[in-house]
């Protein structure tokens, strides 16, 4: 509920479908700090890491295979800010796109879970964990917004 960080990763569809500047644009606009981006296609490993909690479910495969292709990369992402874990959830709407909210990124662009186009972490401990493993800790920078008290009071 303070500020936290967490890790967001605009995903291959997302770059091909041209959201990136849309997807990005909603984060800063609603005032959270971007402290560490950069494109990347994860290696097997680091996707396999990445989903380890999907590993027993039947589309993991499919899922990890479709994340290194290559296809395109992936924008790895870390925002920063109060309550920005539930928040960036809030913002990118549910799993499957068709209980995605209109307003959220998946509700207002996606149509299908193997298709919704960015990634968020869902609790304090998998944003620390999948923060640590996508960035290396100098990739990540600490800055101080000079219009902050016009945004947080
Ligand atoms: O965190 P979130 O991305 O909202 O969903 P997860 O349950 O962690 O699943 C990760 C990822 O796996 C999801 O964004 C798409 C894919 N997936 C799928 O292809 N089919 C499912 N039935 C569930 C998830
Ligand atoms: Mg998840």
């Amino acid at each position: 509920g303070g500020i936290e960080r967490t890790f967001i990763a605009v995903k291959l569809d997302g770059v091909q479908r041209g959201l990136v500047s849309e997807i990005i644009g909603r984060f800063e606009r609603k005032g959270y700090k971007l402290v560490a981006i950069k494109s990347v296609v994860p290696s097997r490993p680091i996707a396999e890491a990445h989903y380890g909690d999907l590993r027993a479910r039947p589309f993991f495969k499919g899922l990890v295979d479709y994340m290194t292709s290559g296809r395109a990369p992936v924008i790895a992402m870390v925002w920063e800010g109060p309550d920005v874990i539930r928040q960036g959830r809030r913002i990118i709407g549910a799993t499957n796109p068709m209980d995605a909210q209109p307003g959220s990124i998946r509700g207002d662009f996606t149509l299908t879970v193997g298709r919704n186009i960015i990634h968020g972490s869902d609790s304090f401990e998998s944003a620390t964990f999948e923060i640590g493993l996508w960035f290396d800790p100098e990739e990540v920078y600490n800055w101080r917004f000079t219009n902050e008290e016009w945004v947080v009071s």
